[in-house]
């Protein structure tokens, strides 16, 4: 294909009316965003010949992406969910807002409305015969001072590497819990140790990897929603210590100062004294956040989520 049309004075008026630039109904926003897309694509088509086929296969995987729920999974593979984290990362430098834990990608598997319970929580039902978790620690604000009444609202997966909610076999709230800190910043729970995560082998997303030639495989990590008020909101993970993809994860969450170690023991006096039998594993991890005076930054951002009003 070597004809040039895209540049024409007929195409550009015809794009500016298709995205509604010629009207005055509608939202600014949406027609701006809507025209520079339309531009951006249609130079695309003509800068890389694409075929009104090859077309055609991308607008039928834009409904399979639909049709199985997988656009929150695609984006987080593609790197682009990582990417806000980076933009945002660099914001918050020119800001001066820097220090504390860092962010890392919510991904596309919370739930609003967990259970809430004060200081210590069990996140497990009990039906999953996983390796029993002691995780705790503490929140702290730049200067090391505990933040009281913290919410921390964690969820991950279960030893098959799949979130309650959206693994319907599971109970209802299994893994995700939120748990209030006592006035030091404390918070404390038992699971289990969580698997990593896998994309839906069958699905679009693991479709489009392999054509990229890439795996669609997670290290086990466990989520985190840090907010307490007049500290600044933070979406981060930890990702578990000698895991095989923990610095090869599909989605680039991972970052140094989130590797949070596992230590796993054998030993029956320690088992008895957390109240359990047999091998069992600890994780201590604080959190430090940035404080913040405005209840934008205090709350989490908005994005559809499952049950979140
Ligand atoms: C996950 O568990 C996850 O955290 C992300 C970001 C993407 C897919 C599955
Ligand atoms: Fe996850």
């Amino acid at each position: 294909m070597t004809v040039k049309i895209a540049q024409t004075e007929g195409v550009q008026q015809f794009l500016k009316e298709a995205s509604g630039q010629l009207n005055d109904a509608g939202n600014p926003r949406v027609k701006t965003l809507v025209h520079r897309i339309l531009k951006d694509t249609v130079n695309i088509i003509e800068e890389l010949s694409v075929t009104p086929e090859e077309f055609w296969k991308a607008v039928n995987y834009l409904n399979e992406l639909g049709a199985r729920q997988e656009a929150g999974l695609l984006v987080a593979g593609l790197g682009l969910e990582h990417y806000l984290d980076l933009v945002m990362d660099a914001q918050d430098e020119e800001a001066g807002k820097s220090g504390g834990t860092p962010r890392t990608i919510e991904g596309p598997l919370y739930v609003a409305g967990a259970p809430l319970s004060k200081v210590e929580a069990r996140l497990d039902d009990g039906t999953d015969a996983g390796t029993v978790l002691f995780m705790k620690g503490q929140v702290k604000d730049l200067d090391g001072k505990p933040v009281a009444n913290t919410i921390v609202d964690v969820w991950h997966a279960n030893t098959g590497g799949t979130y309650s909610y959206f693994d319907g076999t599971q109970s209802e709230f299994n893994l995700r819990r939120r748990i209030e800190t006592d006035a030091q910043g404390n918070y404390r729970f038992r699971s289990i140790v969580p698997s990593g995560y896998g994309c839906p082998p069958d699905g679009p997303t693991q479709k489009l990897l392999d054509q990229l030639g890439r795996h669609g495989q997670r290290p086990a990590h466990i989520h985190f929603f840090i907010s307490a008020p007049g500290h600044r909101h933070l979406t981060t993970q930890i990702n578990l210590s000698g895991e095989q993809y923990l610095h090869d994860d599909f989605a680039y969450a991972t970052r140094d100062e989130l590797i949070a170690d596992i230590r796993f023991s054998e030993d029956p006096a320690a088992a008895r004294a957390h109240g359990v039998e047999g091998r069992f594993a600890e994780i201590a991890f604080d959190f430090t956040v940035q404080s913040s005076d405005t209840t934008q930054e205090q709350g989490r951002m908005e994005r559809v989520r499952a049950l979140e009003s």
